[in-house]
């Protein structure tokens, strides 16, 4: 009972914060519980940390607009406890969906069980979560991450033909622990691993940013003086590696190849300018079919388990033919 209320309290004293992180996002006043017969839906998102990140809230929260669904909206900052505290203050306003991108792949299955307990349905978008029960959520709608690394990988291996040299490699991970840093190396990885002469001489984090991205490779340059390869595991912190190359004074796509994933304006801009070498592209346009999802599972109406989202790749030419019109 004690624990029930100090929850309760918990939930309340949540709300400020979350509507300062931009909060309630409908404006249209109506809340759940009022009678209105709008489908309220709670998403927490990941975070700020990119360009795609940012392209994605946009398309939720056009997407939800359109569709008509009122969008209860917080941003975790990249904390998962944040994203823990976001679903609980959901499920107490009892809203009729859950979405969220979970920042990491471990350690939801009490939060699910709750949002379970309290019948309200869980749909997952972009990221994945390594919960064994998968009852505990209703469909999975993101990317296949592995084989964006295995395209990146593809890449390499088809720039490396007939060549017996060496050659360094350096990573800059995503936000460890979360499911495109962990399957964006395992493809990548597995391709390489075919030839000895590709040798990854140091992997790190940098957190899916591009401040970060730019420190680690500041590092990386220091430690090893012959890098042949970046990849890096999205645009920004590709972005901000080249200017640690540049910083360096060496030249970003010809010094040091770089390959990335994402496929975001600024990416496909430098890829274009010849300082990114190749990207593979994973799509942040995730809203509208997330309401299409939304709306299904309200009606009680049966999903396929996994939507996976188609992609592309892009190289310098074909950069250029499709930079003006990206919509990201
Ligand atoms: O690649 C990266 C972002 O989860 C697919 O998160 C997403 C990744 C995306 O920060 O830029």
């Amino acid at each position: 009972m004690l624990r029930k209320i100090s929850m309760v309290i918990a939930a309340g004293l949540l709300a400020a914060p979350l509507a300062a992180c931009g909060g309630d996002d409908s404006g249209s006043g109506s809340d759940s519980g009022s009678g209105s017969d709008k489908i309220v839906l709670g998403f927490s998102q990941v975070g700020a940390e990119s360009g795609w990140r940012t392209a994605n809230t946009k398309s939720i929260q056009d997407s939800a607009k359109e569709a008509g669904i009122e969008l209860k909206f917080s941003d975790a900052q990249q904390k998962q406890e944040n994203q823990i505290k976001a679903i609980r203050s959901y499920i107490q306003q009892k809203v009729d969906i859950i979405a969220f991108s979970p920042v990491v792949e471990s350690g939801w299955d009490t939060v699910l069980k709750e949002a379970k307990d309290a019948k309200i349905p869980v749909i997952l978008t972009d990221r994945a979560v390594d919960s064994t029960d998968t009852s505990l959520y209703k469909t999975f709608i993101g990317s296949d991450f592995v084989e964006e690394g295995k395209k990146a990988g593809d890449w390499l291996v088809k720039e490396y033909t007939g060549k017996t040299e060496t050659v360094n490699i350096v990573e800059l991970q995503g936000t460890t622990g979360s499911a495109p840093a962990n399957d964006r190396k395992k493809g990548f990885g597995d391709v390489i691993a075919a030839d000895p002469k590709f040798k990854v001489i140091a992997s790190q984090t940098g957190d899916f940013t591009r401040a970060k991205g730019k420190e680690v490779m500041e590092a990386f340059l220091k430690a090893n003086p012959d890098i042949d390869v970046l990849y890096a595991h999205n645009d920004d912190m590709g972005l901000g590696a080249i200017e640690a190359i540049e910083g360096a004074g060496k030249k970003p796509g010809v010094d040091i190849k770089i390959i990335t994933v994402d496929a975001v304006k600024d990416g496909m801009q430098a890829l274009a300018d010849g300082k990114i070498n190749y990207i593979v592209e994973c799509s942040p346009l995730l809203g509208p079919q997330l309401m299409d999802l939304v709306e299904k599972v309200h009606a009680g109406e049966t999903v396929p388990a996994r939507v996976v989202t188609e992609e592309t790749t892009f190289t310098q030419e074909q950069a250029k033919a499709v930079l003006p019109s990206r919509q990201y």
